[in-house]
């Protein structure tokens, strides 16, 4: 079967998204386009060979979608995936899921309602290859109970329009969800305290921030989120067990020796450093549509979990450095948990 996918949002990473739907990953065809810019949605409709439709609403009702990706902004992403829901179709939406834990909250009770799982969130770092090696090393227990995480987030510049909470709710939001997938562990604190900040950034935004929190196994991770670095996007994460340490490969690249120095290039950009996990959790987002079995990516709770945690990163942040702790509802049993 070919899975029929509508898209909402036709701006930079919904188009991203198509091109892999369309060229990358076999099995799916993009059928639907909708975007609050109607020109915007028309064009890429075209390019496509997709209709344009004038709502999401539409979108979702279309008898020629079968499972809907939610690009759009953020703020709409709710709406979209509860009406998705209310459908019965699958849906894939980035990041966030929505972005008050109180819309996340709707989400997984009417997908618990559902009584099937039909929401994957996009958190494209479980697909990476290098995080599902550590996954692996860390699963095999041979390192002994993880301790310590020191992980590094630095993106060359960003926008005017980034400010200083999107470091928590549009960056380090990645190693939030990626590190409780990998430690199989929650995080019950976060705590943000702020270094000189670098002169290379616009002056409303509080850069670097160093981002503490702590699991529930008492495990403590380190972030350095640093979104001016200048020089590349740059993702470290190290995970220090009793036994040894796992340490993320940077991606591969040649060596080369010229004018007396030797190094390897720095990626610049996190479509490249992620592409081929963007092109992985896709390929088998499609395949389990396909198969009509329930995603095993991340889930709405995932989304919800996240929302969380990066609430209390910006509360902490807001206080001046307070540790908060996180105000998290227990896990249902419909996703893993004892609730
Ligand atoms: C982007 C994206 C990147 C992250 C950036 C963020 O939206 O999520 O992966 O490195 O900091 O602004």
């Amino acid at each position: 079967m070919t899975v029929r996918v509508g898209v909402i949002g036709a701006g930079m990473i919904g188009q991203d998204h198509i091109r892999r739907l369309t060229e990358v990953v076999t099995g799916a065809t993009v059928t639907a386009v909708t975007d609050i810019d109607a020109g915007r949605a028309a064009e890429v409709a075209a390019r496509t060979g997709a209709t344009a439709l004038p709502t999401g609403a539409d979108l979702v009702a279309s008898p020629d979608v079968d499972a809907v990706l939610v690009t759009s902004w953020g703020p709409t992403h709710a709406e979209h995936v509860l009406n998705a829901i209310a459908a019965g179709k699958p849906v894939f939406c980035e990041k966030p899921l929505a972005t008050t834990a109180e819309d996340c909250l709707r989400i997984v009770e009417a997908e618990r309602a559902h009584g099937l799982r039909l929401v994957q969130v996009g958190f494209m770092r479980r697909f990476d290859p290098g995080y599902r090696q550590m996954k692996e090393v860390l699963s095999t227990g041979s390192l002994g109970a993880p301790l310590i995480v020191h992980c590094a987030h630095r993106n060359p510049t960003v926008p005017e329009s980034y400010h200083s909470a999107m470091a928590a709710q549009d960056t380090a939001v990645h190693e939030i969800d990626v590190l409780r997938w990998l430690l199989d562990d929650e995080i019950v604190s976060a705590q943000v305290v702020t270094p000189r900040a670098t002169s290379k950034r616009f002056a409303h935004l509080k850069d670097p921030q160093i981002m503490i929190f702590e699991t529930s196994a008492g495990v403590r991770i380190d972030l350095e989120v640093f979104v001016n670095c200048q020089y590349g996007y740059d993702i470290q994460c190290e995970v220090v067990g009793e036994d040894g340490l796992v340490r993320l490969p940077d991606p591969a690249a040649v060596g080369i020796r010229t004018a007396a120095r030797h190094g390897t290039g720095v990626l610049q950009d996190w479509k490249d450093r992620f592409a081929e996990a963007f092109d992985t959790e896709f390929r088998e987002w499609v395949a389990s549509v396909a198969a009509g079995t329930q995603p095993t990516g991340p889930s709405a709770w995932d989304g919800y979990a996240a929302t969380v945690i990066t609430d209390a990163a910006v509360r902490s942040l807001e206080s001046g450095g307070e540790t908060v702790t996180t105000d998290m509802k227990p896990r249902p049993a419909f996703y893993g948990g004892t609730a």
